[in-house]
């Protein structure tokens, strides 16, 4: 394989564009060398700009779970485009959008479309305070809910991936109402609860992908969403990432709990720049024009982007995939564990609907500090072998992979393939 076109491209971006990336993660920085550029992409296959091509498991971090340039979101585009770009004034997109995606929440009367899953978590925290009357928020270590910046102290992701703890440019003021859990750990939230009583929200990624995917333990959870309703703490559930990706609806839900501000972002964008934030009518009625909480967006609601929304998500309900997510997965993880078995490399998976990944590591991972023993370096060696086999992987052990509708039989033996020279070169054999 050849990367030629990839680094020329490099170099050239490094002149306007920090790092040549408009996003940290993009720089392959914790899998070395430098990152691949990508002249487009069709179904489960993506294809950098020298030609090569791969099987696609970084999806935009989530985003093309019907695979690229769906033909149903393509027409759904191609027509909105006919109507124009942009209003700044509503439109009835917007409203099916709504409807489709409160549809799908239990607990969730009203939405407010923003442009990120930042700008989603930045007002959704506002919103918790506001209803609340208090400051203080609860985020578990490892769980990353973009970059605004009361929420990076501790994130997972990118921040983990560079271990930066926190971020240069942010105030300590800015952090001082930001309180760290351990996720999978009730009583460190206890502790925070019993300490402080101005809490107004816990957040949490009901299974993480930002320390790779981690699965909430049921006594936690559940526990989680007795202790904040016995004190008055709302609960957020940032589905940014989980959001329609293992049923049609939140994760939330097959984790047996509602939470009371859901934020979204990724899937219901189709690719387009899309976030959301929803919750019940007696709490979204704080949200300006109703009530006293400002919040707004020049292209909030986009028609371009609503109407890649309104047919993802449609397409999405009618393929309803999550039976065949769900084997594909299986198979994914038991390559992966039979292929380290094989050459005797320490591996365990974890995986949740469409989201799925391993940790170069022998115990279970079931926090932020599993997460970081794992053997970066492996997988930094893992990576690029599966690149040169045909895989595009998200290029960070502290990342989720992501499955899409399109992959195909064809796709499972080709990633079986680079599994197994994944492995061995890992192995060193
Ligand atoms: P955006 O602002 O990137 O749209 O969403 C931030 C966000 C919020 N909440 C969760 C649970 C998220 O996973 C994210 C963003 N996810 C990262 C992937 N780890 C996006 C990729 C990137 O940062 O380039």
């Amino acid at each position: 394989m050849k990367f030629k076109q990839s680094e020329k491209l490099y170099n050239k971006g490094l002149e306007n564009l920090v790092g040549a990336v408009n996003s940290p993660v993009r720089a392959f920085a914790s899998v070395g060398g430098n990152p691949l550029f990508i002249d487009k992409a069709k179904g489960s296959k993506i294809k950098d700009v020298d030609g090569n091509r791969y099987i696609d498991m970084v999806l935009s971090y989530g985003p093309m779970i019907l695979g690229h340039r769906h033909k149903k979101v393509e027409k759904a585009i191609s027509k909105a485009l006919k109507n124009g770009y942009s209003f700044g004034a509503s439109t009835n997109a917007e409203i099916k959008l709504a409807k489709i995606v409160c549809d799908a929440f239990p607990g969730m009367d009203k939405v407010r479309f923003v442009n990120s899953g930042t700008e989603a978590v930045l007002s959704a925290i506002r919103l918790a305070r506001a209803h609340t009357g208090n400051d203080k928020i609860i985020k578990f270590s490892g769980c990353y809910h973009g970059h605004m910046d009361a929420m990076l102290v501790a994130a997972g992701s990118g921040l983990a991936t560079l271990s930066l703890p926190g971020s240069k440019g942010v105030p300590s003021l800015a952090v001082e109402n930001t309180l760290i859990a351990e996720y999978n750990n009730l009583e460190s939230v206890k502790k925070h609860i019993e300490e402080n009583s101005d809490i107004a929200a816990v957040i949490l990624e009901p299974v993480t992908g930002n320390m790779g995917v981690v699965q909430p333990s049921d006594a936690f959870i559940k526990g989680l969403r007795e202790l904040t309703k016995e004190h008055g703490v709302l609960l957020i559930c940032d589905e940014v990432m989980t959001g329609f990706r293992s049923k049609f609806g939140g994760a939330q839900e097959l984790i047996g709990i509602e939470a009371d501000i859901t934020c979204l972002g990724k899937v219901i964008g189709g690719g387009f720049p899309v976030g959301a934030y929803g919750a019940s009518n007696e709490i979204m009625e704080n949200v300006a024009p109703l009530g006293g909480m400002y919040q707004a967006g020049t292209l909030s609601g986009n028609p371009i982007a609503m109407a890649a929304g309104i047919s993802t998500l449609t397409e999405l309900k009618r393929q309803n995939p999550y039976e065949k997510f769900e084997k594909i997965a299986g198979k994914i993880e038991t390559i992966l564990l039979e292929g380290a078995k094989k050459y005797n490399v320490d591996l365990t998976v974890n995986k949740f609907g469409s989201m799925i990944n391993p940790f170069f590591a022998a115990e279970e991972v079931k926090n932020f500090t599993d997460a970081q023993k794992c053997d970066t370096d492996k997988f930094a060696v893992f990576f690029w072998e599966m690149i040169k086999n045909g895989v595009f992987l998200p290029p960070s052990q502290f990342e989720s992979w992501f499955l899409c509708s399109a992959l195909s039989d064809k796709d499972v033996e080709n990633f079986e393939k680079a599994v197994d020279a994944a492995m061995k070169m890992v192995a060193g054999k």
